[in-house]
């Protein structure tokens, strides 16, 4: 069978069949990575793969790298962390909730990350959908004034930095000793231009993984304002691809660099069990 792509999502998003994941040939590889730069989200269901199979699938997507968190990677192999909500004799079994807020994987490490790769191990018969939104889509629709403010500028980011120092996801909360020492404050640019295909997209998140301290050369109030309005622009439901998980066996692939993505498993009732393998690639400094 050869392998089709149909579109999803409006600007973006698509789904590929007609492929085996765990045993491509050369071609289907090169098809399946420049599928991942026109479409930035791929939808590849009824896969059957061994841990150790989407391991080695996920390194078609650049260099797999662990988790800043380490409490839930996969024991056998320390690149696929385990997402779960549920428990074993009272022990969770995976990351409850991998952020039920917009964000960027990795946008607050040096070194960001490229993809991001889920894989289906359970899935419940509602809940726990993952939203995408196409930061090339929502950078060309600014008005040009303000896309002539934020060019070239950049702000500073800190993972779970927040206004809240009270909040339980925020890093005086959320971290361990070693995990806050390994997270110093970044500077990112406001643009990011895409180093394989050239587009520029909007590169600042809401979520509290991205913990924005501000935008660098404005004062506080300038900056909180053209950040309101950056996310709120970008939280517009135009933007946004809404994917529903339907079974085992599905992988969501995703390329961090022009895709912002939430979670809804923060209120996933414990009956509704969620399970997913993840890896992500590492990617280099936004620029
Ligand atoms: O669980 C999900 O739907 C997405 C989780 C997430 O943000 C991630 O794996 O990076
Ligand atoms: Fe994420």
């Amino acid at each position: 069978m050869d392998m089709t792509i149909e579109r999803l999502g409006g600007s973006f998003a698509a789904r590929v069949s007609g492929i085996d994941a765990g045993n491509l040939s050369n071609a289907q590889a090169a098809a399946l990575h420049q599928a991942y730069l026109d479409h930035k989200v791929l939808v590849i269901e009824g896969q059957d793969l061994s841990v150790a199979q989407f391991d080695a699938f996920g390194q078609l997507f650049g260099e797999t790298v662990e988790h800043p968190v380490k409490n839930f990677l996969h024991p056998d192999f320390p690149k696929v962390m385990v997402l779960s909500n549920s428990t074993r004799l009272g022990k969770p079994l995976g990351v409850k909730d991998a952020g039920s807020f917009w964000h960027s994987d990795r946008s607050y490490m040096e070194r960001a990350a490229d993809a991001t790769i889920l894989f289906s191990i359970e899935i419940p018969d509602e809940g726990g959908d993952t939203f995408f939104g196409d930061m090339e889509a929502v950078y060309d629709a600014l008005p040009e004034k303000t896309k002539a403010r934020i060019d070239g500028r950049q702000y500073v980011s800190q993972y779970r930095w927040s206004t809240n120092r009270g909040d339980p996801e925020s890093r005086w909360n959320f971290l361990m000793p070693d995990e806050l020492e390994k997270t110093p404050p970044v500077v990112r640019p406001l643009v990011r231009t895409h180093p394989e295909t050239g587009r520029k997209g909007l590169f600042v998140f809401p979520g509290v993984s991205a913990g924005v301290k501000g935008i660098v050369g404005m004062d506080a109030v300038e900056s909180a304002d053209l950040l309101d309005e950056l996310f709120d622009h970008m939280t517009r439901p135009e933007f946004h691809f809404q994917f529903k998980w339907r079974d085992a066996g599905t992988i969501v692939l995703w390329d961090n660099r022009c895709v912002m993505h939430r979670a809804t498993t923060k209120n996933l009732p414990p009956d509704k069990v969620r399970t997913l393998h993840r890896i992500s690639t590492l990617g280099g400094v936004p620029a």
